[in-house]
């Protein structure tokens, strides 16, 4: 079923009476909005399916609790990722920045997905992730880690190597051995909304009503990771902040972001950076753009978002501590 109700997510100590936002120690609501009216609905007139929906907990991913929000910290091994290609030439590189990341997740991607780019054949993919995995966990680096690739052949390589979990930005359209392998290896996967591929995505994308067709993707690409055999707790799904989406997109999905959760599994997001923060914050330069990054991490938070993919985490976890402290009432992430 494709949600239409968008929760008024609320500091945890301001809504004592609520319902704790998809298990959330922090965030809670007691009313909805449709979409797109905002006509309001109270949380007690809600079915018991579209209750747990919103409201029950989402069970952990890789070992870590989601009823606070997660760091997922972004390693890119590519010469031309937007923000950060280049900057990790070698495993070493990977493991000192690993290091000094401290994230909750580490996500390590061998391709960049930016618009205009190119795909890399498998085995370059393979050739850049799998010596950064094998790195970190030689290194004792014992975070999870994730794999940001669309295709099998990577995603397997780098589970031998060490993954625990796969990112998939075309939430496996782009490789359809993609869904089968996370069944038959039992790993969590992120599923992402993407409008046509990285090199022809920006090109004046249009949508008839953007939220809706984003949580009817998530919805079908969900159905069909269940009818390939991955278990319902495995998957996350991510709304795909800048994939085919003007500023305007991005605004309207980081607003409505609470909806996400009535498809009753566990939500990511990855602004980053990302150009629409450049674009409403004056950054031209993506390495400029950390502030407002950290401003739409938090957004995200406070609508319950579990897992926040940024470049710069230790920004990303003080602010989350502040928030943490200031609304949550005490229950630091
Ligand atoms: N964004 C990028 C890459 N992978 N994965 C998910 N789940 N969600 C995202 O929003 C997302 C993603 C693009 O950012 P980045 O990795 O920083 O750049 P590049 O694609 O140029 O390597």
């Amino acid at each position: 079923m494709i949600p239409a109700l968008r929760p008024v997510a609320e500091p945890a100590e301001a809504c004592p009476g609520g319902l704790p936002l998809a298990g959330s120690a922090l965030v809670r609501f007691a009313r909805l909005r449709r979409h797109p009216d905002l006509a309001e609905v109270a949380a007690d007139d809600l079915s018991p399916e579209t209750r747990a929906a919103y409201a029950a907990p989402r069970p952990p991913l890789c070992g870590l609790s989601l009823d606070r929000p997660r760091i997922m910290g972004i390693l890119n091994v590519t010469p031309d990722s937007f923000s950060d290609g280049g900057q990790l030439p070698d495993p070493a590189a990977v493991v000192a920045r690993a290091r000094a990341m401290a994230a909750d997740i580490l996500d390590i991607g061998g391709e960049s997905t930016r618009p205009g780019a190119e795909p890399v054949p498998v085995a370059d993919e393979v050739a850049r992730v799998v010596p950064a995995i094998r790195a970190l966990r030689d290194a004792g680096i014992a975070t999870p880690i994730s794999v940001d690739t669309r295709k099998a052949e990577v995603a397997a390589a780098a589970l031998d190597a060490g993954a625990d979990m796969v990112n998939d930005v075309s939430a496996g359209l782009y490789d359809p051995a993609m869904l089968p392998l996370v069944a038959a290896r039992g790993v969590p996967v992120c599923l992402m909304h993407a409008r046509g591929d990285p090199r022809t995505m920006q090109d004046d994308p249009r949508y008839g009503d953007v939220v809706t067709e984003v949580a009817a993707h998530l919805s079908d690409r969900a159905d069909a990771a269940l009818a390939a055999g991955v278990r319902p707790e495995a998957i996350l799904l991510d709304p795909g902040i800048g994939f085919g989406k003007t500023v305007q997109h991005n605004l309207m999905l980081l607003r409505a972001a609470a909806l996400y959760h009535g498809l009753g599994m566990p939500l990511l997001v990855g602004a980053s950076r990302k150009r629409f923060i450049g674009a409403l914050g004056g950054a031209e330069a993506a390495g400029d753009r950390m502030p407002g990054s950290v401003a739409v991490a938090l957004h995200a938070a406070a609508r319950g978002v579990q897992v926040l993919r940024v470049h710069d985490v230790a920004e990303t976890r003080q602010a989350l501590a502040l928030w943490a402290a200031l609304d949550g009432a005490g229950a630091a992430p």
